[in-house]
């Protein structure tokens, strides 16, 4: 590796493809040498996603030189791989503000440029999202080629192999998939199909990759492969050989996760997506965090409850690392079950545990679950199986944007009945949301963020919640009352004092604590209900449907977030933008308050036993219906 001092004699040159479709063909692996050199220092300095750009790297060269970009659609699945293509299609200015806010996204995005043939961010879309596109092309008079990159892992979804089948039954059809099978998801790859792409490359060195081979041709398409994906002059020979053909094709690329960068392709799972590191040294441990994240918390719990009660098995849709899965895997591997991309398939298993004895908890991050709603209700929620939920990265989470935010799941679960729903305020909450969960004879799911528990974890072990039970945390002598859902409440108990405003953890969003809401509407002028999800059919709504069916007036203000996708920056700036720190829910309070009319039949004395029972850390509920008629 060279210092980014040493000129680019090559990648300065290329501002568009056009640039490098100029280049002879032998310029092209210096132009991938300086493209890598580039890239290692961009991202170890701003971070991102790491080692799958560098071994789809030659591959992307090869790409942009042989079609005729961005005429011709390169449909890249993910876009987590697509760091060396945006250097070169006219980006390379602005990669330093990759994942910040306003800059370029880490995935891709048509309004970002016209070389993002197909905006992504969730994995396995891409043969789909290039079929649709050669269908349409075939009816157009100016056709062009649509180029699906697939890797081995997002391979594993159930999406791809729809768009194959139905493009195998169309044999002229000009498309060509190229599984670019590194063996490796974010962990290792799973299932016997990524077993059949090893045999395949372990085979080629013997001269037959027999069974992918047949696999792929069952389903209509013609095979090439496998071939050495970082070999840019075999790349180049081969894709131009396959544009000769008018037919469904796929070309099985090998390659390799961190390509030339040693520790990289050594531990490709740590390089996957990094924080800024110095490339000299590489990834070291981030210095002591002062505390652990929802995440971590939600891994232990698994362990230690898995200890005690059997019937737990966890499951994961190739998420192992990213939902703190890592020690549970290890402790328990005849209890694990990565699944692979395939969020669906993941659910519906769950609900086949379910159904003979187990308590499955599904692990899966908020915009994933997107994937598999119909599983969770067709499969889950009507069969009123105890199927736990754990969903992770819930809200805003920063630098992945708009696709990877868990904006609506509060939305979306809610509606489904007989499932219950829960957003923890801390590590504890969390800790006794999943113990309820286990222990209910139903669907639950417990919804948590993406950062630290705001509170060390308490000594004591997990307790149960009484379902459909609120906590009233603080009882201000103000007009306002706060109903927080999850971890906006620590904003709101900040403010709180400054309003003297009463404070509520609702903690369920399903059963609502109707009671609690009632009881805050009679005392108070007006009601605000805090919640880090979409305020489309969110926890307020429900407040808002409380009210309206029990017929009582109140001013109600819903702060949530808005019906528009935010951006990436950090979790801090997307909070701010969607005004739910702490400034942004003082000025909306202080901004609706003076329309609120000063109700004298208000009462502001709260009983004592509905503080006490906070202290036991019990539910108030039944204690505040006996106090609200
Ligand atoms: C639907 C969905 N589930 C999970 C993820 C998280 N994810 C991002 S990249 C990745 C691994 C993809 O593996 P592969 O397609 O082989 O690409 P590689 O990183 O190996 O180049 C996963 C699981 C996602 N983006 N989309």
């Amino acid at each position: 590796m060279k210092t980014q001092a040493a000129s680019n004699r090559l990648l300065d040159c290329i501002h568009v493809p056009a640039d490098l479709r100029r280049l002879r063909e032998d310029e092209l692996q210096p132009l991938a040498d300086e493209l890598r050199d580039y890239l290692i220092e961009t991202v170890a300095r701003g971070g991102g996603h790491f080692a799958a750009g560098l071994g789809a790297l030659e591959l992307t060269v090869a790409l942009h030189y042989v079609f005729d970009t961005p005429r011709d659609a390169l449909v890249w699945d993910v876009g987590h791989q697509t760091y060396p293509h945006k250097a070169l299609t006219g980006r390379r200015e602005r990669m330093h503000t990759l994942r910040k806010r306003d800059g370029l996204s880490g995935f891709l995005r048509r309004e970002e440029s016209p070389y993002d043939a197909f905006g992504a961010g969730h994995s396995s879309t891409s043969v789909s999202a290039a079929l649709g596109m050669a269908v349409a092309g075939r009816r157009s008079d100016r056709p062009v080629r649509s180029v699906a990159i697939i890797g081995d892992g997002a391979l594993t979804a159930g999406l791809p192999y729809e768009a194959l089948q139905q493009a195998g039954a169309m044999p002229d059809l000009d498309l060509l998939v190229i599984v670019n099978d590194n063996g490796m998801s974010i962990s290792e790859n799973v299932g016997s199909l990524s077993q059949a792409l090893n045999r395949a490359t372990a085979q080629d060195r013997a001269g037959d990759p027999v069974d992918v081979q047949d696999w792929f041709e069952a389903l209509g398409f013609e095979y090439t492969g496998p071939c050495d994906g970082h070999d840019i002059g075999v790349l180049v020979s081969t894709l131009r050989e396959l544009n000769q053909r008018r037919c469904p094709r796929v070309l099985h690329v090998r390659t390799q996760k961190g390509h030339g960068y040693a520790r990289a392709e050594a531990e490709p799972i740590k390089y996957h997506g990094v924080t800024s590191f110095d490339p000299q040294v590489g990834v070291v441990p981030s210095a002591n965090r002062s505390l652990p994240t929802y995440t971590d918390v939600f891994g232990q719990w698994l362990c230690d409850a898995a200890n005690v009660d059997a019937r737990l098995l966890a499951v994961t849709p190739a998420m192992r690392e990213g939902s703190g899965l890592v020690q549970f895997a290890r402790q328990f591997p005849d209890r694990y079950f990565d699944v692979g991309i395939a969020e669906q398939h993941c659910v519906t298993f769950a609900a086949g545990l379910a159904c003979r004895g187990a308590r499955p908890v599904v692990a899966i991050y908020s915009t994933f679950l997107q994937r598999a709603y119909d599983q969770l209700v067709h499969d889950v929620a009507l069969q009123d199986l105890p199927v736990v939920f754990a969903i992770d990265r819930a809200g805003l989470v920063g630098p992945d944007g708009a696709t990877h935010n868990g904006a609506l799941d509060l939305s979306f679960l809610r509606c489904v009945p007989g499932i219950v729903v829960m957003a923890p305020s801390d590590g504890n909450e969390l800790r006794n949301m999943l113990e309820t969960g286990l222990l209910h004879d139903g669907p639950t799911a417990v919804r948590y963020p993406r950062c630290a528990i705001p509170a060390p974890l308490s000594e004591c072990p997990p307790q149960p919640i009484p379902l459909g039970s609120a906590e009233l945390r603080r009882f201000g002598s103000g007009r306002v009352a706060i109903l927080a859902f999850g971890t906006l409440l620590g904003n709101a108990l900040e403010i709180a004092s400054e309003l003297d405003a009463t404070v509520v953890n609702m903690r369920f969003v399903k059963p609502l604590d109707e009671s609690m809401v009632l009881e805050m509407a009679r005392r108070h002028d007006l009601l605000v209900t805090l919640e880090e999800n979409s305020l489309a059919g969110g926890a307020g709504s429900a407040v808002h449907e409380c009210l309206m069916r029990r017929n009582v007036q109140v001013p109600l203000l819903q702060l949530g977030l808005p019906d528009r996708f935010i951006e990436h920056g950090t979790r801090d700036e997307a909070l701010r933008e969607a005004g739910l720190d702490c400034d942004g829910i003082r000025q909306a309070v202080a901004a609706r308050l003076p329309q609120v009319a000063r109700t004298g039949a208000r009462v502001h004395a709260m009983p004592t036993t509905i503080s006490s029972s906070r202290r036991a850390g019990g539910a108030t509920r039944a204690v505040v219906a006996q106090k609200a008629d």
